[in-house]
């Protein structure tokens, strides 16, 4: 990371900044949770995400999906937001306009304390039937049925090849679109529509700083790049625009 050019942008950032930020499975990284696509840990390393993450694979094996994301919630009930999730909770409170929008269905910026949250992939938290729409959150068994018609309970998130909520799409580009300042941290920008978001912010002209340890497709309309774990760089950055706007 060139630190002149952060210190060039830190001097320069003022409460009226609008900042939108688009966060991935990075984020959760320090808390414990797995991201989606490194070789080691990676998620989809264990498990095959055509066969996961799609609706006709959910009615081939509804048991083994069920099982799936048992297992995530298992972990994520089992760690904390780490220091990344507490620093972007502090920024939300430093600026009259901040959007954050996640790909994450982990629940954790909600745990932390953020409340503009945009979930792009809905939450692992929330279930659906798939014949009738009702909600239900208590899952016992596997797989789980609707209490009021017996129909196929699923995860309320996007799966691969299925839409996005139009209403969160739409908000999520406004957003885009309207920042000023655009964080992309902790993901590999490889989903779409999700990639698109600070492709359209740079095209806004926002300033776009990617925060990764590892290279993206989105550092080339970078204004910054971080090559640092979100959980260590993310308060440090929360930590100067205050120490700026006390001088
Ligand atoms: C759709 C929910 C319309 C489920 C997920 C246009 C072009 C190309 C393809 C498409 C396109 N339009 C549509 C597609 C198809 C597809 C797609 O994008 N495919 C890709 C793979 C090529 N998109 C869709 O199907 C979307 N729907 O567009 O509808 C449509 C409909 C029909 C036909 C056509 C179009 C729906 C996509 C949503 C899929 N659901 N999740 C669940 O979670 O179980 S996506 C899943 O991947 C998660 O949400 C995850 O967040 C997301 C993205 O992954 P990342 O978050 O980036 O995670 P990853 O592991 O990849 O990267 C982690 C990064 O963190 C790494 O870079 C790593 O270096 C970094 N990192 C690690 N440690 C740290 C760190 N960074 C900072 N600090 C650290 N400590
Ligand atoms: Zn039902």
């Amino acid at each position: 990371m060139n630190d002149q050019t952060i210190s060039t942008l830190i001097s320069a950032i003022s409460p009226r900044d609008y900042v939108t930020v688009l966060t991935g499975a990075g984020v959760s990284a320090e808390s414990g949770v797995a991201t989606f696509r490194n070789k080691d840990n990676g998620l989809w390393s264990q498990f095959d995400p055509q066969k996961l993450a799609r609706f006709e694979s959910f009615l081939e094996n509804p048991e083994l999906v069920w099982k799936w994301y048992n297992f995530r919630k298992e972990t994520i009930y089992s760690v904390q937001p780490n220091p990344g999730h507490v620093a972007l909770v502090e920024m939300e409170s430093l600026f009259s306009d901040f959007y954050l929008i996640t790909q994450n269905i982990d629940n954790l910026h909600k745990r932390a304390g953020n409340n503009s949250i945009i979930e792009l992939h809905g939450n692992i938290e929330h279930n659906y039937c798939i014949s009738c729409q009702q909600p239900k959150n208590d899952i016992v068994n596997l797989p789980p049925t609707c209490d009021v018609c017996g129909g196929l309970v699923r995860p309320d998130v996007v799966w691969f090849g299925e839409m996005l909520n139009q209403e969160v799409l739409r908000s999520a580009f406004f957003h885009s679109e309207q920042s000023t300042i655009f964080l992309v941290i902790g993901t590999s920008a490889q989903v779409y529509p999700a990639a698109n978001l600070p492709v359209v912010a740079a095209q806004h002209g926002a300033k776009v700083i990617v925060v990764n340890p590892e290279p993206t497709p989105i550092d080339a309309i970078a204004h910054v790049v971080v090559r640092e774990p979100s959980g260590e760089w993310l308060p440090e950055f929360a930590r100067r625009i205050k120490q700026q706007w006390e001088k």
